[in-house]
């Protein structure tokens, strides 16, 4: 199994689901701006079209994409609201604009005025919680993924007490400060290359 990856990025997610699941897999690095794989320079499009991280290419040679694709059965609809939750009013309403640094004023403006109802909303799920579900699922490698995102934006997550409990929580959990670990520095050298 292969994780296309971009340091810190969304599929941090998945790298955090393989390490719960204890899948062996090989993690080929994706460059966000050149969407090239660091090993040999290729186009990240001849693996998916789009070209977004995550991809997860099987042992028998199919490629797989799409954070909230999982397979897992138990409470399957909850797990599905909260993974189109996050996947659509989190990361892509809320995240990918304040984070894109050609996304114009108006747009980080705008996605900024969807922040308080959605993590009031959230905040209110997750008081008295350890997790979205009544365990940890990929719901929770994902939200803890997005919302770790915040410190690079001008949201200040420690309004909202029960988010910032949560993220600080669910980093110390081996699998996501293991995956956190192993990408930091990979994220400080895609930096670096692009300021080079
Ligand atoms: N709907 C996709 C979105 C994936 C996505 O937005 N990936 C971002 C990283 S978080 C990416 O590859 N961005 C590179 C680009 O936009 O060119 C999913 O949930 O897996």
């Amino acid at each position: 199994m292969e994780l296309y990856f971009s340091p810190l990025a969304c599929s941090v997610a998945t790298r955090i689901a393989l390490y719960e699941a204890g899948v062996d897999a090989r993690f080929v690095e994706v460059d966000p701006k050149t969407h090239t794989l660091l090993e040999d320079g290729s186009p990240f499009s001849r693996v998916t079209p789009l070209a977004l991280v995550p991809a997860l290419r099987t042992d028998d040679g199919e490629v797989l994409v799409e954070n909230a694709a999982p397979t897992d059965v138990r409470g399957r609809e909850r797990l599905q609201q909260w993974l189109c939750f996050i996947g659509t009013e989190l990361h892509k309403l809320v995240f990918a604009p304040l984070l894109d640094a050609s996304a114009p004023a108006g747009a980080r403006e705008y996605a900024l005025s969807k922040v308080a109802v959605r993590f009031d909303l959230l905040s209110r799920h997750l008081e008295g919680r350890d997790f979205l579900l009544e365990r940890f699922s990929v719901a929770d490698a994902y939200l803890v993924t997005v919302l770790s995102w915040a410190v690079a934006t001008p949201i200040e997550l420690g309004s909202w007490p029960v988010l910032a409990a949560y993220v600080a929580r669910l980093r110390k959990r081996p699998s996501v400060a293991k995956a956190l670990a192993i990408e930091l520095p990979l994220y400080q050298a895609e930096l670096a290359r692009h300021a080079a």
